[in-house]
Formats: C-alpha cells, structure tokens, sequence
C-alpha cells in the first residue's frame, strides 16, 4: 500500500495544471493592472475560444478548473492500483517412466487416439492415406479400418457415449461414427482448423494449434466458450493431440517432445512432461513427432505414440528432478 499512495501525495503537491495556469494568469493581470474585458470574461465564466476550436487553458475560469482538479485528484485516488499478475501456481516438471509397450502400425501418421474397453481407437492423416481404425493392443492388428476419402485429412479424435467424433485438419468437417461398426452417421461443419479433440464429460475440447483450447456443446458442436493456455504466464502454442482425464487436459506440443497439462478451469499448464527419449535412435530416425495420448483407466497410465512410431509406450507420470528440468 506504501507504494500505491506515494505516487498520489506527489500528483497532489504537483497537481492541476488548470489551476496553476488559472492562478498565473491572475497573478499576471494585477502585476499589469487587471485586463478589464478579459478579466470580467473569466470571471464571468466564458472562456476564449480559439481558432482551431478548442478552449486556451490559460483563460478556464478558476471554478472551473477547480473542479476539474478536484475530478483528476477523484479519479486518481479512485483508480485501483496496477493490477499485478495472479500469481500462478508452480508448473510440475514430469518425466516418464516406460512401463511397457504395444506395437504400432509404423505407417499410421497418428493423429488422435484413444482407449476404451480394451482397444485403441485412432485417427491418422495425410490426404490420400487418413483413417479411423480400432486396433488391438497387444498384437496391434487393425481389426476394423475405415479409409476416408482422399480429400480428407484426419485430426483428432473423441468418444461420447457409442459415437466417434473425428476431426479434419482443414476440411472444416467433423466426421460422427459409430463406435462399435465404425458406419459414419453424419458430418458436422465447424470454423477454422481441426487439430485435436477429447471429451471431459461435458463438452469437446479442441485445439487448432494455436495456444486456445475451444470448448464445444456436445450435441451441436458449436463453440461455447475458450481456454487460453499459459504456462507460468506465457502463452503455449502448437497445441495439438489431447487427452481429457479425470478434469484435466494433456496436450502434445507440436514439434515438442513435451506434454502440458492443462487445469481447463484456468488454461494453467500445472504440469510439464519431458516426452524425449521414448525412440531408439533407429526407430526415431523413421519416425515422425510426437502425437497421440490415450488414457488406459486400468492402470492410470498414459498410452503415447506419434506419427509414424513403431511403438505406442505405456507410461506412468513421476516427477522429475534432473538438474536439466529445473
Ligand atoms: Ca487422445
């Protein structure tokens, strides 16, 4: 508070230019001998206008003036202070801990999965090559495969209920399928473009790659609302493929190998995982970045793979206290 209030005893002792001005001129006029038609002007209470149309503040009649001043001191001893940031919880630094691994189709460039009643649900890209596929865990055989038109590029992906909501990156369509034939039902039209989706039980929550995550009704499809993620107060872009889990969000970073979590309620990133070092290095020379997050309720685990990974990791959060992630 000392620091709130030293600033306006100082406008105080300095204040109103107005009436400063206002008491000069006086101060002038007696030194000259009074201004005759000048001085019942001001007092009078009409100041000069000039040329251009606007007031000369050296003729504002004193009234005036004080009230102006009085207005100026109202407003600064109203004025709240500068507000200052939040302050903003300490980010989590993670790291990851392998507990096993499922084989993964080295050609699908993942681009949304997830896990529900023992088989992998994914979405994967490309013009020419994008699918929905369910795929069993353990041998990672394709069980059933759609192959969308070739126009279409697959983006994130998201259950509700029986049905699969399936995102295109710029084709502005969201495609529903039923979750147990894999038969499309219908298409949605929605803005801009479709990166990744997951459902909190409410509402889709859906990125764009840019840092706001996009809040939509679960039967429309229609925006309702917006999360601008930050982490320690800075904005987090290339948010990509998500997972909702248990009222928070994980987003893959594009062209990163970390994972933010995400507090839906704020947009505070309250967790930051090093994703790196899943590959061998054979492996990562074919391999695309980072992307796909399942959530395997058994366990509560995370399910990883990427775009074009050979692999999908089982892994559990721990925290990290390497000197790198300090
Ligand atoms: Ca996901």
């Amino acid at each position: 508070m000392v620091g709130y209030h030293a600033p306006i005893m100082s406008l105080r002792r300095n204040a109103c230019p107005l009436a400063w001005g206002a008491r000069r001129l006086r101060r002038r006029r007696t030194i000259a001998g009074g201004f005759g038609e000048a001085e019942r002007s001001e007092r009078g209470g009409g100041g000069r206008v000039g040329p251009k149309g606007r007031a000369n503040p050296l003729r504002v009649p004193i009234s005036v003036a004080v009230v102006a001043c009085a207005a100026s001191w109202a407003l600064v001893a109203c004025a709240k202070p500068t507000a200052r940031p939040a302050p903003t919880a300490p980010v989590e630094k993670l790291r990851l801990k392998v507990i096993r691994t499922f084989p993964h189709d080295p050609h699908a460039f993942t681009q949304g999965l997830l896990f529900f009643e023992g088989k992998f649900y994914e979405s994967t890209g490309l013009n020419g090559r994008s699918s929905l596929r369910r795929v069993d865990p353990d041998s990672g055989v394709v069980e059933r495969g759609v192959d969308l038109p070739a126009d279409l590029f697959g983006e994130g992906l998201a259950r509700v209920g029986g049905r699969l909501f399936q995102l295109t990156w710029q084709n502005q369509r969201a495609l529903v399928w039923n979750l147990a034939t894999l038969h499309k039902e219908r298409e949605i039209s929605y803005q801009g473009e479709g990166w990744g989706l997951c459902f909190d039980g409410r509402h889709f929550i859906m990125s764009d790659g840019s840092d706001t995550l996009a809040l939509r009704d679960a039967e429309s499809f229609a925006k309702v609302g917006a999360i601008a993620v930050r982490r320690a107060g800075r904005a987090v872009r290339n948010l990509n493929e998500l997972e909702c889990v248990e009222g928070v969000v994980y987003a893959n970073i594009w062209q990163d190998n970390h994972i933010a979590r995400i507090d839906p309620h704020t947009g505070e990133v309250t967790g930051w995982i090093d994703a790196s070092g899943l590959l061998a290095p054979g492996e990562a020379r074919t391999s695309d970045v980072l992307n796909g997050i399942a959530y395997l309720p058994a366990t509560g685990h995370l399910a990883l793979t990427g775009k074009l990974w050979p692999r999908i990791f089982e892994v559990e959060l721990v925290p990290d206290a390497s000197p790198a992630a300090q």
